[in-house]
């Protein structure tokens, strides 16, 4: 950092005027994308003066290292396409590391809390192939065997942790709460719920007449693209605002939130700063997840292979977007939204993805795949099997995650790492067999996909590297 830089006022409340507002969510897993998000809306709830964020990182300590010197306060870079807008948001009250059991405790015992919040990934629900709790995983197993020693017992995994916070919670007698998780999965609130029933029923049986009668599982669907910080984004705010700050977030001018529940406890008014508040969630989760997700992981699989770096060069190259349009045609017609409204969204898509001021990773993307793909492009890959029928679309889309899982495009990192490479391996019609065993069985047996992925797969292979820079 320059000198400059370094003499430059801390972003701190004191220096920003800003007071901290008094703590009723507790989110787990900060990162990115919920500070580009859920904070957001809820600094710009009209009633954002009584409703403080306490923030959990995930594994890395990182966030809290960062932020807890500014307590809490970090800057928005919005990167719209003709230039970036600053804005400092404070509904962070405070900032802990997962590590944290005391204060997480403490918050949950507290009436005044009355929501928890989750951005833990696809991964951090701890489920296994058959979608209930893994309980041979030794990360649960040895977190059962914890709170069943000591409720008040550290422990590492999400499930784990909220079943620990409602015993502490039941003992304080402080009533009712809402669970609303903010991961991109489908169902989040009833999947979430299943998990931590499954965890509490292993460790305290009683638990579940209180989780009837004082929780209530909302669902939501999250959306807006949110790169890395890198030191570009540090620099920007330096140069633009004249404060150090040293974990800003740039994120897009795009965002949705569209949640569904019960808040017996309470909210912020969320819905006068933007969120959609809905009964049935699924209709907009899916053409999410399908549309914006599917193309995501298409692109982070066989863009990469290509060559390309970002969302934005990948959509800029006509062979990969040929490849997203083809996908779009296939999930589309399986949405349960009109064909007005998906021909509105893949053109505001297209925008999005363009935007060449979010540099949005597409390794980034390709991180989890064997979380992503099973529910971002198998359910439209099998309906189209029921159907009698084959599109490139999704096959493409299989054969770029099999070719990843081999080594080519962007380098493999995955919660069930171990699992996938070893399923991936052999020919590419082996690994596609082995991995949809591991993903899809269902899928299985079915020689014509397995010639098609292998035939798609070939076609990548043709293209490997041709987009790199030289
Ligand atoms: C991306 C998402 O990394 C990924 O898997 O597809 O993080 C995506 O950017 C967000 O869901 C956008 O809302």
């Amino acid at each position: 950092m320059s000198p400059e830089t370094t003499t430059l006022p801390r972003l701190t409340r004191e220096n920003h005027g800003r007071p901290a507002a008094p703590v009723r969510i507790v989110h787990l897993g900060i990162g990115n994308f919920t500070r580009a998000h859920q904070a957001w809306y809820t600094e710009h709830a009209p009633d954002a003066a009584q409703w403080g964020i306490a923030a959990f990182t995930g594994r890395r300590p990182d966030t809290a290292e960062a932020l807890s010197p500014q307590d809490g306060l970090y800057t928005l870079i919005t990167r719209h396409a003709e230039g970036d807008t600053f804005e400092v948001i404070g509904s962070l009250s405070a900032v802990h590391p997962a590590s944290d059991t005391a204060a997480f405790l403490g918050y949950l015992r507290a009436p005044e809390t009355a929501i928890i919040t989750t951005t833990v990934t696809e991964a951090g629900y701890m489920r296994g192939a058959d979608g209930h709790l893994a309980l041979g995983d030794p990360a649960v197993a040895r977190d059962v065997e914890a709170l069943r020693a000591d409720p008040e017992a550290p422990t590492t995994t999400t499930p784990a942790k909220v079943v620990g916070g409602f015993l502490a919670r039941r003992a304080a007698g402080t009533g009712a709460i809402a669970v609303l998780p903010c991961d991109n999965l489908p169902d989040n609130g009833p999947t979430f719920r299943g998990v931590v029933e499954e965890l509490a029923a292993e460790v305290d049986p009683t638990l579940q007449e209180w989780m009837e009668a004082n929780v209530s599982w909302a669902t939501s669907m999250v959306d807006r693209i949110t790169p890395a910080t890198t030191d570009a984004e540090r620099e920007a705010v330096a140069a633009a605002e004249g404060y150090d700050d040293a974990s800003p977030v740039p994120t897009e001018p795009f965002s949705e939130w569209v949640v569904a529940g019960e808040f017996p406890a309470g909210r912020p008014a969320w819905e006068e700063s933007g969120v959609t508040v809905v009964d049935d969630v699924h209709p907009f989760e899916q053409r999410k997840l399908w549309m914006l997700n599917g193309s995501h992981s298409l692109m982070a699989y066989a863009a990469t292979v290509v060559g390309h770096e970002t969302v934005a060069d990948a959509i800029a190259d006509p062979t990969v977007r040929g490849w997203v349009e083809e996908w779009w045609d296939v999930a589309g017609e399986h949405l349960q939204v009109g064909a007005e409204d998906v021909k509105a969204y893949r053109a505001a898509l297209l925008d999005r993805f363009s935007n060449p001021r979010v540099r949005h990773l597409l390794a980034q993307i390709a991180a989890d795949g064997s979380q992503k793909i099973p529910v971002r492009i198998l359910p439209a890959l099998r309906l189209e099997r029921e159907a009698g029928r084959l599109p490139d679309g999704p096959v493409r889309a299989l054969a770029a995650w099999v070719l990843h899982l081999q080594g080519h495009g962007a380098p493999v990192k995955d919660a069930r790492e171990a699992d996938v490479v070893a399923a991936a391996q052999g020919t590419v019609a082996e690994a596609t067999t082995g991995i949809l065993k591991v993903v899809g069985p269902d899928l299985l047996p079915d020689d014509e996909l397995v010639a098609a992925v292998v035939a798609k797969a070939d076609e990548l292979l043709a293209l490997e590297g041709t987009a790199k820079k030289s």
